[in-house]
């Protein structure tokens, strides 16, 4: 049976995805990079250095600047991201999140946050939730970012659980990886398709209860 549930933040907990598309969108254009809806899903869950490696790999310019470059791009990304998202309110919580959290706490699960994001508690603040996320990985301190299992691993020990009771709720293919690669139960928002290998899918958060999870899971 599920103890702990670790989420993603962005594009499960809020739609801050979009904003991440929109400031990397902007920073290809001016690298002459195209860009593409396959490009921007393969940019979601992952690091903010490792999207910027992807997206120069896309347009065969991985050698063409310096690390101080590279590290300067990625500032101004992150610049206009916060620009982006400073009007962020409580009421861009995803439907039925808020509701899911209370009934978790109200249930005696634990919950811990598994962003990739270095701006993750500025945005809790901003939508209202920074009580609810007391334990929060952080992506600073991790070698290796989503797909890779380190993140939800992590996710896991600061609960103090074991990870075969916890799931994970993510809306990228990298991070269902990660979560899958923890040995934990994985739980999709999204596309059927993009996000096939997850235990257990949802079209988006507004179904996202622990009945509908446990109907999924018994099939
Ligand atoms: P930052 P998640 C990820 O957050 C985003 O999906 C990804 O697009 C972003 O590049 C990454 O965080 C790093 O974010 O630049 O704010 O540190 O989906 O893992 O919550
Ligand atoms: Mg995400």
């Amino acid at each position: 049976d599920l103890k702990g549930f670790i989420f993603d933040l962005d594009g499960v907990i809020t739609g801050t995805a979009k904003y991440h598309g929109q400031a990397w969108h902007q920073l290809a254009d001016e690298l002459g990079v195209t860009w593409t809806e396959e490009l921007a899903n393969g940019l979601k869950g992952v690091s903010r250095m490792d999207s910027l490696e992807m997206i120069l790999k896309a347009g065969g310019k991985e050698n063409d600047y310096t690390p101080e470059e590279k590290v300067a791009y990625a500032t101004k990304k992150n610049d206009n991201y916060l620009s982006l998202i400073k009007n962020m309110t409580p009421n861009d919580v995803f439907p039925g999140i808020k509701e899911f959290l209370d009934d978790l706490i109200a249930n005696g699960y634990q919950i811990s946050l598994a962003s990739a994001s270095k701006n993750a508690p500025t945005i809790l603040g901003h939508i209202g939730l920074s009580d609810y996320f007391t334990k929060i990985v952080d992506p600073a301190t991790l070698s290796k970012g989503k797909p890779d299992p380190e993140i939800y691993t992590r996710g896991a020990e600061i609960l103090g659980l074991d990870p075969s009771v916890c799931a994970g709720v993510e809306d990228a293919a990298a991070g269902v990886a990660s979560i899958n690669a923890a040995n934990e139960t994985s739980i999709g928002i999204g596309d059927k398709q993009e996000l096939s290998a997850a235990n257990v899918i949802f079209a988006d958060t507004s179904a996202l209860t622990l009945d509908n999870i446990k109907a999924q899971m018994d099939n």
